[in-house]
């Protein structure tokens, strides 16, 4: 069992269904530190939350140690945990460049999603650009396409790129109903090892997800 140092707890300002505070809270668990960690939930597409977010952008994640220090965004957080946990084998120095690709690959297909999915929040539906949609959507499947040729087993603890496309197909089956597993069966077999060797990743309440 590792600690967090000094008072050991740390805030985590995030919102039950965000992807990227998922990627955190799923991290946290497999380093061993989530029970060290309070969550806040705030709601960064509510402009009141931005009162309780310590993120002048009120995006979510942030993490708030309690020297006051603010980190974002969700791979500096991850990368932080690690760190404190010496928990290397998420991300080992060997390898870094490399997986800090695959990881931001993942990240990318879900920054991709969650643009298709403001599109609708933040617009009139008459408004909706389908051309933007559209090279969203690609940006997914071409990106769903890559990790299908280029997966990796799961290992016995997960990589960080590994846990980042995780959370990417669980942010798909979220808000796009698993339309993916029909086309990517693949990627869906490899979910199905990843929940088995992280059964964190099917909580469903606000402690990893709704
Ligand atoms: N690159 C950031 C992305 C964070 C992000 O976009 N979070 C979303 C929720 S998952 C958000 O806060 N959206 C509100 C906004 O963009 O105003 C990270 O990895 O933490």
């Amino acid at each position: 069992m590792y600690d967090l140092p000094e008072t050991q707890l740390v805030k985590l300002y995030s919102s039950p269904p965000s992807p990227f505070g998922r990627k955190v809270k799923i991290t946290a668990h497999i380093t061993g530190l989530f029970n060290q960690i309070e969550l806040i939930d705030v709601d960064a597409n509510d402009s009141k939350s931005a009162v309780l977010n310590p993120n002048p952008l009120n995006k979510v994640p942030a993490l708030e140690l309690d020297s006051g220090e603010l980190m974002v965004d969700s791979r500096v957080i991850c990368e932080y945990l690690i760190k404190q946990s010496r928990r290397s084998e998420l991300l080992p120095e060997m390898n870094r460049e490399h997986l800090l690709s695959r990881a931001a690959l993942a990240d990318g297909i879900t920054e991709a999603a969650l643009l298709m999915v403001y599109e609708h929040r933040f617009r009139d539906e008459s408004q909706v650009d389908l051309n933007w949609l559209n090279r969203q959507n690609q940006k997914i499947l071409d990106g769903l396409e890559w990790f299908t040729d280029n997966v990796t087993e799961v290992a016995e603890t997960p990589t960080l790129d590994q846990v980042g496309l995780a959370i990417t197909l669980g942010y798909l089956d979220l808000r796009f109903s698993g339309e993916w597993r029909t086309r990517f069966t693949d990627l869906a077999l490899w979910l199905t090892q990843f929940e088995q060797i992280v059964p964190e990743y099917q909580l469903t309440d606000s402690r990893v997800h709704v």
